[in-house]
């Protein structure tokens, strides 16, 4: 399997629970590669787009809402599987059924404030790649 590269995002109550490094530590132990890094507040604008495939559910608005509320820290990673590992390692959606070890298993009780996002596809990572970084601040090494 060639390696991939996949988006993780630390979303506003991870940033504020100081659990940045944790998690960012956790990708790096697991052994895949950083190539991309940034904090950013996003816009409602850029949130939309991010998360433009739930528009029209009944949670969009105040996942728009909350994703906005204060700063991300925005990840690339690479290495071998790594959009299907970087899933298994965030967990479950709803932090109180994520499995203990898993990230939001770990730090989170809550639908919407779950810390922290990954890709879930080829198709999602690469457009959520190409919204977040630019060709440039991709570093290969
Ligand atoms: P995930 O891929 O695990 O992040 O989950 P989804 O793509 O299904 O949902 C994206 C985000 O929408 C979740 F991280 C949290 C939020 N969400 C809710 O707030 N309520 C829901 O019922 C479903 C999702």
């Amino acid at each position: 399997m060639p390696a991939e590269r996949t988006l993780v995002m630390i979303k506003p109550d991870g940033v504020r629970r100081g659990l940045v490094g944790e998690i960012i530590s956790r990708f790096e132990k697991k052994g895949f590669r950083i190539v991309g890094l940034k904090m950013l507040r996003m816009s409602r604008e850029l949130a939309e787009k991010f998360y433009s495939v739930h528009k029209g559910k009944q949670f969009f608005e105040s996942l728009i809402e909350f994703i906005t509320s204060g700063p991300v820290v925005a990840m690339v990673i690479e290495g071998d599987s790594a959009i299907s590992v970087a899933r298994l390692m965030i967990g479950a959606t709803d932090g109180r059924q994520a499995l203990p070890g898993t990230i939001r298993g770990d730090y989170s009780l809550s639908k919407t404030e779950n810390v922290i996002h990954a890709s879930d596809s080829p198709e999602s990572a690469s457009y959520e790649i190409g919204l977040l970084f630019r060709e440039e601040e991709l570093v290969s090494w």
